[in-house]
């Protein structure tokens, strides 16, 4: 199964609804798919979406580096052969996103070429994972009407609220008011996208005690070492490293200097290589881990349940899975379903993520 050609085609769709996040706001899905294409005409498919503010990676960047520094020094290989392509991607450094995508595709291929469903690949735990829904910048009420809305059509019982917004309180009134309108059965916990400084994360978290919040994913910047680790030590919930924790190596520095004491884990950024690792890493030290969303599609999403199914330890927490739905559309043929705040695995061979090739005409870019 040797690489015969590689695209990288953009493409855009607006969304209904527009997060809005301390780092950034998502208007249009600007995405990069990847596709990879074999001599026996099997194609591996995988969704890269650019975020400049989080990594520095744009859609212009991720189709050159893709088409044109990796994939001539890839074609000719077998696809099978992760290890030698990951030597290759590995030459470059940084270009997460585009190296997650290059890697989920190559997993996609695998899957196809054995006729497996690649959750079982992975490990095969679990054939579903639950829901968390991230919630954007709105006033108080919007958001608590959201959440009720969500609990209601989909059954979802987690959310994340995106916070770091200056003055503190209005994150502070949107935890209180989403609390007691959502009650105690409901998990809650917040995302700051290094919107604060550490002692303004510490103000936040004395003004909602009681409030049974149950993370904090990345208050501060990571790289303010000593305010960050003093944010760990007094902090009653964990801290969760997102951004900061791209590949392994960041993840074990970040734990090893104290800057976070859980981690999310995106298959946007890490592939499922990476990822795995960053979950031995995680387990072996009895670290928490929670499965992100990179703001990503439903193709994207399928990735993240892919993964997230595949292994017990990311199953505990509800995987962020359904930012999709503020999407006016999407690529995949056979759109996901959220039953009872669930989504379920496809048990066809590869990912299980099927793209509709009029939508891809329709949506591309060139
Ligand atoms: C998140 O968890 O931070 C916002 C920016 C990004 O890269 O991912 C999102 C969600
Ligand atoms: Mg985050």
């Amino acid at each position: 199964m040797k690489i015969q050609r590689i695209e990288a085609i953009p493409y855009a769709i607006p969304y209904a609804h527009p997060l809005k996040f301390a780092s950034g706001e998502v208007l249009v899905a600007e995405h990069i798919l990847v596709r990879i294409h074999t001599d026996d005409g099997l194609v591996g498919e995988a969704d890269a979406p650019p975020r400049p503010y989080t990594y520095g990676e744009t859609q212009d960047s991720i189709k050159s580096i893709v088409e044109k520094v990796f994939a001539p020094a890839m074609i000719g290989l077998d696809a099978m052969d992760r290890g030698k392509v990951h030597a290759i991607l590995n030459r470059t450094i940084n270009n997460q996103v585009a190296k997650g995508a290059v890697d989920i595709a190559l997993w996609d291929l695998m899957g196809k070429s054995l006729g497996a469903p690649v959750h079982k690949l992975l490990g095969g735990y679990a054939d579903h994972m639950r829901v968390s829904h991230m919630l954007g910048f709105r006033p108080a009420q919007e958001l608590l009407d959201e959440a009720l809305r969500f609990g209601e059509e989909y059954g979802i019982t987690t959310f994340k609220l995106k916070v770091g917004r200056r003055p503190l309180a209005l994150d502070i009134e949107a935890c209180h008011v989403l609390r007691a309108g959502l009650g105690e059965d409901v998990e809650l916990y917040l995302d700051a996208n290094r919107g604060w400084s550490a002692n303004e994360a510490l103000e936040v978290l004395r003004r909602t005690e009681g409030l049974g919040l149950t993370m904090l994913e990345e208050p501060c910047d990571a790289k303010e070492a000593m305010g960050r680790r003093r944010l760990v030590e007094k902090s009653p919930i964990p801290i969760v490293g997102d951004e900061s924790v791209p590949t392994a190596g960041d993840v074990s520095r970040e734990l090893l200097s104290g800057g976070s004491n859980a981690i999310c884990i995106k298959t946007a950024r890490s592939g499922f290589t990476e990822a795995q690792q960053i979950l031995g890493l995680c387990t072996g030290l009895g670290v928490d881990v929670t499965m992100g969303n990179q703001i990503d599609t439903q193709v994207g999403s399928m990735a993240t349940v892919t993964f997230g199914a595949a292994h017990e330890a990311t199953t505990r927490k509800a995987g962020e899975l359904s930012n999709f739905l503020d999407m006016s559309d999407d690529l995949m043929a056979e759109p996901i379903a959220i039953l009872n705040g669930t989504i379920s695995v496809r048990d066809v061979p590869g990912v299980g993520a099927a793209i509709d090739e009029d939508k891809l005409a329709h949506y591309r870019s060139n």
